[in-house]
């Protein structure tokens, strides 16, 4: 059996989304503890080669201690005999690559810089060969081609393993936007015959349907509550008769979570806010593995008696130290969406008053996709698709109503 190990979007010196720059310096040294973990791993099972498809860092970020360190772990797969074998991707296209570092790669790195495929055939000991790999490179950060109808046909007697940066259609985790003009599908894949696709370029864990082995290792470690859950790399290994079987490795040591709350009426004290917030942790927590960060996004929305202390960025704060301290993580940043005071939209709605009026414009916009469009300035709904942009306005005005109710009735009430 030959084992290969399946590495994307490593992401290193790119930015964490948290708001303290000490953690944020602990998330570099984790995730760079995390992949030389993944480095140890390969030396240890012997495997045929590492993968790396594209985004093994940030090019317009990259430090030099980083550089170095990179170099290193290369270096130790080199003294073990382990050939890198590396795609260059978006955010480490080879035109960056090239500007920021000359230094040159140990010698058992193959880094692919070119949209043209290169074909690798990796061997045993004794010359015979194991596999082939067929990787293309992006040239540059914008490539305009779906780079798969490049690859050629697998040849009979050998199996073919393809490695590529790519954001397939179907994805889970692909927007419309995001795949554009280069975007390639499931069938593109099928069509040359591998018996392996070793994907990068998603960031969300996954094996594409319609085809038996097309994986996203996703990214290597979360760097936002976007990128929640347990990250690493793909373990792959296959048999004589040319059966694949894959393992995720959760080497990241960094864990995320992205929690919502949305009924919140009964919340009427930070107590009980603390206990909702325990519910919804416990149940994404999961086994703890060897993770050494947790950071956790609260999303709060709806109706919620204590709004005017969540709204407050002084008690808010407090909150977030005490909760963090309460589920025993590192971090807690508390979102709070479309929030407001317990009112019954109802009870306003036919009033003879200026309130049922405003509430009456506010559905008129929520329902009127036309009209939400004449009102909506372009600079908010420049960067969201067409096909999108309805559903996105709509999510701007969700809880006008209820907000228009509260600011109204307290003016009302300094009324009299
Ligand atoms: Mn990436």
């Amino acid at each position: 059996m030959h084992k290969f190990l399946h590495l994307a979007d490593v992401h290193l010196d790119s930015g964490i989304l948290c708001r303290s720059e000490a953690l944020r310096t602990k998330l570099n040294l984790e995730l760079q503890a995390g992949f030389k973990r993944s480095i140890d791993f390969a030396i240890k099972e012997k495997v045929v080669a590492v993968f790396i498809a594209g985004d093994l860092f940030d090019a317009d970020n990259l430090s030099i201690g980083t550089e170095l360190f990179i170099h290193e772990q290369f270096q130790r797969l080199n003294e073990a005999h382990i050939p890198v074998i590396y795609t260059a991707g978006q955010s480490d296209p080879a035109d960056e690559v090239g500007a920021v570092s000359d230094r040159p790669w140990p010698k058992n790195v193959i880094f692919i810089n070119d949209a043209s495929p290169k074909v690798i055939e990796l061997q045993d000991v004794d010359g015979k060969p194991i596999a082939r790999v067929v990787g293309a490179g992006y040239t540059t950060r914008k490539i305009e081609e779906n780079l798969v109808l490049r690859f050629p046909q697998a040849k009979e007697q050998i199996p073919y393993i393809g490695l590529l940066h790519t954001r397939v259609h179907s994805a889970f985790g692909v927007t419309q936007e995001q795949s554009g003009t280069n975007a390639c599908e499931v069938k593109h894949l099928k069509a040359p015959g591998y018996i392996y696709w070793a994907l990068g370029g998603v960031h969300q864990h996954q094996r594409l349907a319609g085809i038996p082995n097309a994986w996203y290792p996703g990214n290597f470690s979360g760097r936002s509550a976007d990128e929640a859950g347990f990250k690493g790399a793909l373990l792959l290994s296959l048999k004589e008769d040319e059966e694949v079987s894959v393992e995720f490795k959760p080497f990241s040591s960094v864990q995320w979570f992205d929690l919502s709350l949305a009924n919140l009426e009964d919340i009427d004290d930070v107590e009980s806010l603390f206990r909702a917030a325990e519910h919804a942790f416990e149940d994404q927590r999961g086994e703890d593995g060897d993770i050494n960060v947790q950071l956790t996004r609260l999303t709060l929305s709806g109706m919620c008696p204590i709004v005017d202390e969540l709204k407050s960025e002084t008690r808010r704060a407090l909150i977030e130290e005490k909760l963090a301290y309460h589920l025993n993580v590192d971090d807690v940043e508390i979102r709070i969406e479309h929030l407001t005071a317990l009112v019954d939209v109802n009870v306003y709605r036919n009033e003879p008053h200026l309130l049922s009026e405003v509430l009456k414009v506010i559905d008129d916009v929520s329902e009127n996709t036309s009209l939400l469009d004449e009102l909506t300035p372009q600079v908010l709904v420049r960067k969201v698709s067409d096909d999108r942009k309805t559903e996105y306005l709509k999510s701007l005005v969700t809880g006008f109503d209820r907000e228009a109710i509260v600011r109204l009735t307290r003016e009302d009430s300094h009324a009299h």
